[in-house]
């Protein structure tokens, strides 16, 4: 074996500056708040191929009350993307859209002492958050838009849940497959952090304008700390559960059927 030659040294040298460097970057992005640390998606995807970071794992990097990135109006996109289903065909959205949602009604069920419809008006009359935020989608894209809509929040609080409920599940008007399929209208559940969560929102607006079709109108559910598919659109009703058992796949989610994980964080 031959000696290291200077030059080597050298390149072995540099090579250490370097990752001084980025874990020296790493421990300020965390100092710096979560925020900054999930914002730095090199960090975070270190993490995340490292050993694909558990939901309790990840909870702990980024506890309960941590507040998504909001932005300056400046930074809104000139057009916000839409993805997935862009105009349900299902015949009951169908006949809602043509008469403008004026017949809507959001259902509140499953394991609540008091289950309640909202129209568009009702829910439009409760308090509401505006908020500028990124959406992130799994297929490598991401759009900032201002979204206006109720804190889901306090529609829970309306409701009260029971004692055993677990997880809110949003039921959605559009079916993903044939009729052949059967039911496969989309559905998407997230746990009482999230749901409770400021920014998690049943929104009616974008860029103050109402929701436009291909976003999800009348209502979209925005959950702000994770990726696109989790933000069910076309909201029909939401059902408070215990588990996922016995709903579609089991697994809470029409995408987590498929195979995608159910906590998305970002
Ligand atoms: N009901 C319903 N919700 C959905 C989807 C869908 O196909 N149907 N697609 C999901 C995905 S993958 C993304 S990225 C976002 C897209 O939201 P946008 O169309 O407003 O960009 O909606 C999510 N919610
Ligand atoms: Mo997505």
């Amino acid at each position: 074996m031959n000696k290291p030659t200077r030059l080597m040294r050298a390149g072995q040298r540099e090579r250490r500056r370097v990752l001084r460097g980025a874990v020296a970057a790493a421990g300020s992005a965390l100092l710096a708040g979560c925020d900054r640390l999930s914002q730095n998606e090199a960090f975070v995807d270190v993490l995340k191929s490292a050993e694909q970071l558990s939901r309790a794992a990840q909870k702990t990097l980024a506890p309960h009350a941590r507040m998504a990135q909001e932005f300056a109006p400046e930074a809104i996109a000139p057009e916000f993307r839409s993805n997935g289903t862009r105009n349900p065909r299902d015949a009951d959205y169908q006949a809602l859209r043509r008469d403008g949602f004026a017949g809507y009604r959001l259902a509140v069920g499953g394991l609540v002492e008091q289950p309640a419809e909202y129209s568009l008006e009702a829910l439009r009359a409760l308090p509401s958050r505006t908020q500028i935020t990124r959406h992130d989608c799994v297929e490598g894209w991401s759009c900032i838009g201002r979204w206006k809509g109720v804190p889901l929040a306090l529609v829970l609080e309306r409701a009260r849940p029971l004692a055993n409920a677990r997880y809110v599940v949003f039921r959605c008007f559009d079916s993903m497959e044939g009729p052949a399929a059967g039911d496969s209208r989309y559905y998407e559940s997230i746990d009482f952090d999230d749901a409770f969560h400021p920014q998690t929102l049943l929104a009616y607006e974008l860029n103050d304008r109402p929701l436009p079709i291909s976003n999800g109108a009348p209502l979209r559910c925005r959950v702000e700390r994770q990726l696109g598919y989790k933000h069910a659109k076309y909201v029909r009703a939401i059902e408070l559960v215990e588990s996922f058992a016995g709903i579609r796949g089991g697994k809470g989610g029409y995408w987590e059927d498929e195979g995608y994980e159910w906590y998305a964080g970002i």
